[in-house]
């Protein structure tokens, strides 16, 4: 008798073809961390190591097809969002969580690659605030993102902790907002975390200077969900998910030309 209890993940996110960022670099996370990855496809990237060279998203009633399958049968302990494209979908994404029992939401709320490409709709930035917000257990924006939800500059570290404050009132429950990397002289990464219980800590890490960071932010949101797909308690999920990314940063791999991916064969099977 099949009992279904193996830990089971779920990445809605789109797909990256050269597979070093978006729901590839979910499912490598998944698996280094020893969780089973299912996977909801909202849109197609073609890109390389240069950059995305188009996109296509997928119709919403496909989309509701995966999350009634995935419903019917997988145990899903977790889930994550990725890219999400536009209003549509993600107001197709916040109808489906909400009829799915797939338990804690880790929200990447993925607007822009490292390298200027778009991923999400200027004018779905509502959208995302107002209805997918509410529903993130995690919340886990870049400097960038951070800007744009909290729609305020960020110039310093009580910047951030003044963006990560407005950031939950307006509904996730824990937020960890990631320090910039424009520096190029940095030695360290320094990100805030604000918790549901009000606690609130740095966690800072070595600055690792290369162009080999593609699927970072998805990484770590990823790691974040398998952690908590296991019954990780949510402080010590971050703290590994952070130290599980650093790690897949410090051994690039050599493929691609440009800006390629990072490693999770050396950062997986760690106690952190
Ligand atoms: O890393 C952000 C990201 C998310 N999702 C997809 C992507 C990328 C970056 O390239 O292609 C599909």
């Amino acid at each position: 008798m099949v009992v279904n209890s193996y830990p089971q993940a779920l990445t809605i996110a789109g797909s990256d073809s050269d597979g070093s960022a978006g729901m590839q670099a979910d499912l490598h996370t998944f698996f280094a961390r020893q969780v089973y990855g299912a996977s909801v496809i909202t849109a197609c990237v073609a890109g390389n190591s240069y950059g995305i060279h188009a996109s296509v998203p997928m119709p919403t009633d496909f989309i509701d097809q995966e999350f009634a399958d995935l419903a019917a049968d997988y145990h899903i302990r977790a889930a994550k969002t990725g890219m999400l494209a536009d209003s549509e979908l993600i107001n197709d994404v916040v109808k489906n969580y909400h009829q799915a029992d797939f338990g804690p939401l880790v929200v990447d709320p993925v607007i822009m690659t490292k390298h200027g490409n778009q991923l999400l709709e200027e004018s779905a930035f509502n959208t995302l605030r107002t209805t997918l917000l509410p529903l993130a257990t995690v919340l886990t924006p870049n400097f960038y993102e951070s800007e744009k939800i909290a729609e305020m500059n960020i110039t310093s570290a009580d910047d951030m902790v003044k963006a990560a404050h407005k950031m939950q009132q307006m509904g996730a429950k824990n937020i960890i907002a990631k320090g910039s990397h424009a520096k190029t002289d940095q030695t360290e990464v320094r990100d805030f975390v604000l918790l549901e219980s009000g606690e609130e800590f740095w966690l800072s890490e070595p600055y690792h200077q290369t162009d080999r960071v593609n699927g970072t932010g998805d990484s770590l949101s990823a790691c974040i969900t398998a952690e908590l797909a296991k019954g990780t308690p949510m402080k010590r999920a971050i703290e590994i998910a952070k130290q599980f990314v650093n790690t897949a940063i410090g051994s690039p791999i050599e493929v691609g030309h440009k800006f390629g991916p990072v490693n999770h064969w050396a950062a997986q099977n760690r106690d952190y």
